[in-house]
This record gives C-alpha cells, structure tokens and sequence, in this order.
C-alpha cells in the first residue's frame, strides 16, 4: 500500500497556541498573535518531513470567535476547502488546543470541544489529541494550580471521549512538538499496516451534501456547522464571551 501524508487538523480557541506549534514543528514562519486579537485569520496548510514521512498541518482560526455567523461559517468553509484540496479520503488525527494560562476550564471551552465534537464524530475520537499549552510562562507558585486544570481537562476527555484520546504537554522548547508527532506517525503506521482509518464525520456530510443543489450550503447544514451556528448566537447574545 502506498504511504500517505500525515495529515494534522488543529482545533482549538485564538490564543492557545495552534500556530506556535505549527510554528516549532515545521520550522516555517508562521505568525503568531498576541494572545488577545486573533492573528491567524486563514486556515493554511504547512508542511514538514519528520521520521522520513511528510506532514501536513492544518493551522486555524479559532472556530467560533469572529463577529458574525457568516464568519464563522467561513472558517469552517475554508477547513473544508483545505480537506477537498489535500485529495486525501483520510486525516490521520486532530489535535485540540487549551491554554494552561487560565484558573478553570470555561464554558466557552467546552462550547469549542462540542465543535470539537460535531467535526469528528464519535468513530474519529482515537484520533484526538489534547495539547495544554503555556506551561512555560507560569511562576513556581502557579504550577499546581494549572496541574488541576491539566487534570480536569484529562478527567473530560475521558468523559467526553470514551476512547479517551492522550493529553500532551506542549512546553515551547525545541523538542516538545515531537511526542506530539510521533503520536500521529504511529496512528498513521498502524492505518498503513492494517488498512482501517476512520473519517472526520465532517468529511463524511460534505461528500453526503455535495451533490445537492446548493453545495455552497453543504458546510451550514453538518453538525459542526450548526454548533458554530449555535455558539456564534451564544456570544452575539453575550451568553458567553472569550475574554
Ligand atoms: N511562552 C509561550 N507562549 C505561547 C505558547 N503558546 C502560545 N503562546 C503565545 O501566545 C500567543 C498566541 O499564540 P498563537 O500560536 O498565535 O495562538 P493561536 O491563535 O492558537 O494560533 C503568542 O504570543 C504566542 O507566542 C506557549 O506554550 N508558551
Ligand atoms: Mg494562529
């Protein structure tokens, strides 16, 4: 069987660290933002060889964190776009971004991992990764606190995920996007040995809608379109806010 690209989806709020990490894994020049406006605006695919296979990582903009649901939908569209252009029936994972920065998990955050969800489908949830971030910025006195909240999100994926997905460290050195990698060159290994992959169930309604009448209402109409819709509402109404 012919080996395939590595394909990496990131998912995650403005902020959290999806193009740092992009950044430290392909060695490209990749923006990064302030942690407070959201710089990435586009998704855009970067690439890398690592352990003699190529990668292609998905960087993104937060999901459901622009003005309006038109918007939001837009990034979603774009997600789309890049999946179709990649030509590949397949992503081999998603990887999820929190930031350890906060005291508690929010519900802005567990409004991300329902989109989280709706984008992979419960078969894909293998394939998950959970990635904390800024541990490097903390002072001694914040660590154990944060240890909690690490914790936490561990306890909800295991929740939320009954194939409970692993929870990484990303500690902004040089070599900590590699654990991170070679989780996803085994996943990747063990699809080429025994020949099963699951789909993102996103992928899976796209290719269902595209032959409608209106493909350009394909990405509205999945489940994870309509949680964007569904939380997009909840900010404008000031329900829940990011900040
Ligand atoms: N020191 C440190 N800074 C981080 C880390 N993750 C993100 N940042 C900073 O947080 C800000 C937002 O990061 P960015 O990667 O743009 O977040 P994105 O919106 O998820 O792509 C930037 O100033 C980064 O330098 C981390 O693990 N350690
Ligand atoms: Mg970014």
């Amino acid at each position: 069987m012919a080996t395939k690209d590595v394909v990496i989806l990131l998912i995650g709020l403005h902020g959290t660290g999806k193009s740092t990490f992009t950044r430290a894994a392909t060695g490209e020049r990749v923006v990064v933002g302030n942690g407070v406006d959201p710089c990435t605006t586009k998704c855009k695919k970067y690439s890398v060889v690592y352990r003699g296979k190529q990668f292609a990582i998905i960087d993104t903009p937060g999901l459901a964190d622009r003005n309006t649901v038109d918007e939001n939908l837009d990034i979603l569209q774009q997600i789309a776009d890049q999946l179709h252009k990649l030509g590949q029936d397949h992503v081999t994972g998603v990887i999820y971004f929190h930031s350890i920065e906060g005291m508690r998990i929010r519900g802005v955050d567990m409004d991300n991992i329902r989109i989280l969800e709706a984008i992979c489908g419960q078969p894909f949830f293998s394939r998950v990764a959970f990635v904390t971030t800024r541990w490097d910025l903390l002072k001694d006195d914040q660590y154990s606190g944060r240890e909690i909240v690490h914790q936490s999100l561990q306890q909800l994926c295991r929740n939320l995920l009954p194939n409970s997905p692993d929870i990484f460290r990303f500690l902004n050195t040089s070599e900590s996007h590699q654990p991170i990698l070679d989780y996803f060159f085994d996943q990747e290994s063990y699809t080429e040995g025994y020949g099963t992959c699951p789909q993102l169930l996103f992928a899976q309604e796209l290719e269902r809608y595209r032959w409608e009448r209106k493909p350009e209402k394909a990405v509205r109409k999945t489940a994870a379109g309509k949680q964007v819709v569904a939380q997009s509402r909840k900010v404008r109404k000031g329900i829940c806010s990011f900040l």
